[in-house]
């Protein structure tokens, strides 16, 4: 029994080489697993379910495959696709779970979520999170043709690059008061999160009790994925 967790692929056409690992990875590595858990930013970008480029259709396509085999996979949205809806989820046979989750890991309470949330001294990242996430504004977003949600999605993105808020995604790491927070919120020992690319295991203490924080990998120049069985996690890489 293997259960894996990958986040912060942030596929796009413009880096095949990236999905290509990612398609040999849902082949090879993932049939073999009990469940595949994909938390966050799996896409660099996402406007809307309808968008259909052949890249969603491919990616879409290879879950199915997976899912078809029995494997469950389960998404929580990253910051990048938190528009990733039912139809994308239908077409790829994963579920979508809240933003944060308890899982039972081999017996484990454990807390999954994509990591944004935990980077709260970013103000400006989260002002605009909470522009995006407001369900009126995204109906109204939703309302707009394809071609104005590409073009909308294009300038944010050419704005973001320079500015503060992409800085801030790389340069600034998570809270480590909110880590402690949300993991006693939720009763867990256990947290697993991406967003922050710097994979590491991080042995902490809640109280007095010995805890982990297991940070994800990202897919820039290499895959990366936590393996977890009954013996424990291990981050690994695969190569392109
Ligand atoms: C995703 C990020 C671009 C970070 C816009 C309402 C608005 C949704 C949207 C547009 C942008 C997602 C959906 C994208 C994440 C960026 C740049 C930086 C740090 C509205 C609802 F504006 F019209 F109100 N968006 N796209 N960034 O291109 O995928 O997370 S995106
Ligand atoms: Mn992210």
């Amino acid at each position: 029994m293997t259960v894996l967790f990958i986040s912060d692929l942030h596929l796009s056409p413009t880096h095949p080489e990236i999905t290509q690992c990612f398609l040999r990875f849902l082949k090879e590595d993932a049939p073999k697993a009990s469940a595949l858990y994909v938390l966050g930013d799996l896409f660099e970008s996402w406007i809307g379910d309808d968008d259909g480029t052949p890249l969603q259709i491919e990616v879409a396509d290879a879950f199915k495959a997976l899912s078809d085999l029995g494997i469950p996979i389960y998404f929580i949205h990253g910051n990048r696709d938190f528009l990733v809806g039912k139809r994308f989820a239908k077409a790829s046979g994963m579920t979508l779970l809240p933003e944060h989750h308890v899982i039972d890991l081999f017996g484990k309470p454990t807390l999954i979520m994509h990591g944004d949330t935990l980077c709260i001294q970013d103000e400006g990242y989260q002002r605009y999170r909470k522009k995006v996430h407001n369900p009126l504004i995204q109906w109204l977003f939703f309302r707009l043709p394809l071609f104005v949600r590409r073009r909308i999605g294009e300038k944010i993105r050419a704005g973001s690059t320079k500015s503060n808020m992409e800085k801030s995604e790389d340069i600034m790491d998570v809270d480590q008061s909110e880590v402690l927070r949300v993991m006693k919120d939720n009763g867990v020992t256990q947290l697993i999160h991406g967003h922050t690319h710097r994979p590491d295991i991080h042995d902490i203490r809640i109280g007095n009790d010995p805890a982990q924080r297991i940070v994800l990998g990202d897919w820039y120049t290499q895959g990366s994925v936590l393996v977890c069985t009954e013996e424990g996690c291990t981050l690994q890489t695969r190569a392109f």
